[in-house]
């Protein structure tokens, strides 16, 4: 395992468990067992405040979204036009599949009541009375506690007439998505909820001017809705206590790949990678780190170099990725890079919706390229190919699934480029496959 930056300090000391904090308890996804531990008790706090004080305290507490940009929610949320007569809609994005994130799907099954209390007091906020979760379509069992919690929270008054106050109702609709991975563009995300091909929109407008059915629209992740009712109850002081000036909070990391106990560890904001490996018993025994990704394989790849980078935007930022969605996967040496790579870029080639030409057309090409590559049959010319395709796509797609796609290939290449050489002319992989069990 790695070693500890910080001696004999108990590590399980920095874990911060609000919103994971009962999954371990049978019932924690029942509206029973929610109102056991305060759950609910937020709501009616928030319906007492005005909404546009509910929207200033969101701000000034520095909550900001959980789902990859890291964007400010209450900024978000009064983006939204008031007065405008037209319906105002809340939508959460639930359809979790950047590589590596498996934290709103974990958080969902366990904790759904979390959301749903979260959604009504965004609702409040916005003067919405619909909110939508757009949930990831094979994970039929999510999908039914998600209905199941819509049926407590609605025989409860939490959901439904008056459920905001005298006349003023909220409607909760769960639909689910059909698997792909641009649904998870927001966007995209609308034009599939409203029926339609999920396919990105020109942006501007965004959502918030003009989103579902032309109308003001907020989408948030997950994670960022379902933190707020933790946030609402404690108050922006206790939220403002953990993390840093510029990212306060606590948050959910997904730590994945060869450590010894992955799932999601639950930790302010601005902790490193070398603690959560600490609580998490490190990497498997006898192994190294040797690359890693903090945010799923859209955000530049790390070596054991990073492992004291600040997990928080401006951190992970500084050393040259993203924090994205927080999906830790950690790779040890039997690890081929161009292998991993090759995989990633097939994922995006797969998942390319083909609206653009440089995402379409360079995803394609990529693929080949990595495969004759990671075969021995390329030559250092197909380096530069790669990356010229890579920078190609870079800046010039229609979205950002076209700059996920091209960020695995520029960082592997800055930090791996003897290890790409060491395929070329004939040679092949030097990772033996019947040793690595990195890829079986
Ligand atoms: C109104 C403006 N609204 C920005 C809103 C915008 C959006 C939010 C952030 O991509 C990243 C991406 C993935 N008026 C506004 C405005 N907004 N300016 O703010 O916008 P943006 O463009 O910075 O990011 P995005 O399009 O939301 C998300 C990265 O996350 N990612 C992938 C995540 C995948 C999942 C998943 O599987 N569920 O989360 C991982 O790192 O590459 O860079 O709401 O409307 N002037
Ligand atoms: Fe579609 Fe890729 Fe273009 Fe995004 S970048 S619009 S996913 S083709």
């Amino acid at each position: 395992s790695q070693p500890s930056a910080h001696g004999d300090a108990d590590p399980q000391k920095l874990l911060s468990p609000v919103l994971s904090a009962h999954w371990d308890e049978p019932d924690s996804y029942t509206l029973a067992g929610y109102r056991r531990h305060g759950g609910y008790q937020a709501l009616p706090k928030a319906l007492a405040m005005d909404p546009d004080d509910l929207i200033a305290y969101v701000k000034e507490a520095g909550l900001r979204g959980r789902g990859g940009a890291g964007f400010p929610t209450g900024m978000k949320w009064q983006f939204i036009p008031q007065g405008d007569g037209k319906p105002h809609y809340l939508v959460v994005n639930a359809d979790e599949s950047e590589p590596g994130t498996c934290k709103d799907i974990p958080l969902l099954f366990a904790n759904p009541h979390s959301l749903i209390e979260g959604i009504a007091i965004a609702c409040h906020a916005i003067r919405s009375s619909h909110a939508f979760i757009y949930l990831r379509g094979e994970v039929v069992p999510v999908l039914r506690r998600l209905q199941l919690a819509a049926k407590e929270a609605q025989e409860a008054g939490y959901l439904g007439p008056d459920a905001l106050g005298p006349g003023k109702d909220l409607t909760l609709t769960v639909h689910a998505g059909a698997g792909a991975y641009i649904c998870g563009e927001e966007t995209a995300l609308l034009d599939s909820l409203e029926g339609r091909r999920g396919q990105p929109r020109l942006r501007p407008p965004f959502p918030a001017v003009a989103g579902l059915y032309a109308c003001p629209t907020v989408v948030n992740n997950v994670e960022s809705i379902a933190s707020v009712p933790a946030l609402i109850d404690r108050g922006k002081d206790w939220f403002r206590s953990m993390g840093s000036e510029k990212s306060p909070g606590f948050t959910l990391y997904s730590l994945s790949g060869h450590v010894a106990r992955p799932g999601q560890y639950e930790a302010p904001l601005g902790v490193t990678l070398r603690q959560l490996l600490d609580m998490s018993g490190g990497m498997r025994p006898g192994h190294r780190l040797k690359f890693w990704t903090p945010g799923g394989s859209s955000t530049p790849l790390l070596t054991d170099e990073h492992l004291d980078v600040a997990l928080d935007y401006e951190g992970v930022g500084s050393a040259g990725s993203m924090l994205g969605t927080k999906a830790l996967q950690c790779f040890d040496e039997t690890t081929c890079v161009v292998r991993a790579v090759t995989r990633w870029t097939e994922f995006y080639a797969h998942e390319s919706c083909g609206k653009c030409t440089p995402c379409r057309e360079g995803t394609y090409w990529l693929v080949q390229l990595l495969r004759d590559i990671e075969a021995g049959k390329a030559q250092a010319a197909d380096l530069e190919k790669i990356a010229d395709i890579a920078d190609n796509i870079n800046g010039k797609s229609f979205c950002a699934l076209g700059d996920g796609a091209a960020s695995p290939i520029f960082s592997s290449l800055k930090f791996f480029r003897e290890e790409y050489e060491a395929h070329l002319g004939g040679r092949g992989c030097p990772f033996d496959p019947e040793k690595s069990t990195a890829w079986a």
